[in-house]
């Protein structure tokens, strides 16, 4: 834990705020108790619930445009570990950090894992990186990685993801997310099936070197940096490659890779359905892969993603397992407190899933009756639940207000001595 933000600063400002706290926590737990609804389960439920933090989301993102740099940003691996650790001691409900490779690889992996472990905080998915070329690389992925035309550059976009399996091996991940760049910018420029078949092949060799208890997340997106085409360009053949692979071949959704107005809570169901939902990566947008905090512009979308998996876990869906993730870039916001406030926001959808009435809305689906069955889902979202959010961080040791606990401690300013900008920020991106 950090000197900075320790539990005894928490619990220094947690004292001013727990008589406010548990004034609106009874209010609320008497409110709820009029539909059957136990606070205190709710907020058991709220602790359980973690979701895991992109180590390229702690360093300032950017446009095509600029980046504007923020004050003492993370410069490596065990920076950005650092400022991980300040998240979850504040929310309590961010234990595990997904590195994206090669940004994050050093020397010495077994270093990282164990600074992560001397803040509790361990690794999720690793994700592989073969939408840029790294210096001196010997064949470039500029027309693509793993589906170029080149087989010598088709091998090496598999041996990065073989290495990225042996990193995450030692830093006790049990995953690996995939997802390509590849694509095309003029019609003709790419045999669609030609691209797919290549993709299908290397991935297949990806695959095949998988260990046992390892899983293999698919990522698809439907433009970016590709214009006209991308070869793995939505849900429907991001799950065909999931099924071509095997079992240990998933779908993953990142919410910002989808079509305009697309029905993502439908796709999720349809992934559960065929258990082949990976997980998430959680961002919240206007117009296309905006990459902005979670449940910032739609959070009743948020819920309403969140309705189909308590309806899963609920029915005790067979495979049901899917991963939690945070994918945002921080433009013009302090990282830690977008992080913060999205793996909240996050927390306080799968919260208010909970709440809905299951029984009532089966009812009203069946009856037919439409205003009824929006107003229950309406019902749960429409509660204020704050409280429970609160009071489950208070119980973890977490704090009751995380911004204002973070702002008031000063962080960024007490680090930028140490933390001198740098030409590479730490979200990976190099942009002069
Ligand atoms: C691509 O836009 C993406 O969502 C993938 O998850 C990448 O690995 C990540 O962003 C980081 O650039
Ligand atoms: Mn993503």
């Amino acid at each position: 834990m950090s000197e900075i933000i320790n539990t005894e600063y928490i619990n220094s400002l947690n004292s001013s705020q727990i008589d406010t706290l548990n004034r609106d926590y009874d209010y609320l737990g008497e409110k709820l108790l009029r539909r059957n609804i136990s606070v205190e389960e709710l907020t058991d439920k709220a602790s359980a619930f973690s979701v895991a933090v992109p180590s390229w989301g702690v360093g300032t993102g950017g446009t095509r445009f600029a980046r504007f740099p923020g004050q003492a940003e993370p410069r490596n691996i065990f920076e950005k570990i650092d400022d991980c650790s300040i998240i979850n001691t504040l929310v309590r409900i961010t234990p595990e950090i997904s590195p994206h490779f090669p940004w994050d690889v050093v020397d010495d992996m077994a270093a990282v894992k164990e600074h992560a472990a001397t803040h509790s905080l361990n690794f999720a998915s690793v994700n592989s990186n073969t939408f840029q070329d790294q210096p001196d690389q010997k064949h470039s992925f500029k027309y693509g990685s793993l589906t170029n035309t080149n087989e010598k550059t088709r091998e090496l976009a598999i041996q990065h993801n073989l290495d990225c399996i042996e990193w995450g091996k030692q830093i006790g991940s049990k995953v690996i997310t995939v997802w390509i760049g590849d694509g095309s910018n003029f019609p003709g420029q790419q045999n669609f099936t030609g691209a797919l078949e290549r993709y299908l092949s290397s991935m297949k060799v990806i695959y095949s070197e998988l260990p046992d208890d390892w899983k293999l997340f698919i990522e698809h997106k439907m433009f970016e940096p590709a214009f006209y085409s991308t070869v793995i360009q939505d849900w429907g053949t991001n799950v065909l490659c999931a099924m071509e692979l095997g079992d240990k071949a998933y779908s993953l959704v990142d919410l910002g890779h989808h079509a305009p107005n697309v029905n993502i809570e439908m796709i999720v169901a349809r992934l559960i359905q065929f258990k082949k939902l990976a997980g998430f990566h959680f961002n919240d947008s206007k117009y296309g892969d905006d990459d902005l905090d979670s449940g910032s512009i739609n959070p009743y979308q948020q819920f309403l993603i969140f309705n189909e998996l308590v309806d899963a876990e609920f029915r005790n869906a067979e495979g049901f397992k899917p991963d939690y993730m945070l994918d945002q870039s921080h433009n013009v916001t302090d990282p830690i407190e977008s992080l913060m406030t999205s793996a909240v926001s996050v927390q306080r959808s799968f919260v208010q899933a909970l709440m809905v009435d299951r029984k009532a809305l089966a009812e009203f689906q069946n009856d037919n009756d439409a205003l009824m069955a929006s107003q229950t889902l309406k019902e749960a979202f429409d509660t204020d639940i704050t409280a429970v959010l609160q009071m489950s961080r208070y119980k973890a040791g977490g704090a009751i207000d995380p911004i204002t606990c973070y702002r008031a401690a000063h962080y960024r300013e007490k680090l930028a001595k140490d933390r001198p900008a740098s030409k590479n920020s730490g979200s990976g991106i190099v942009l002069w």
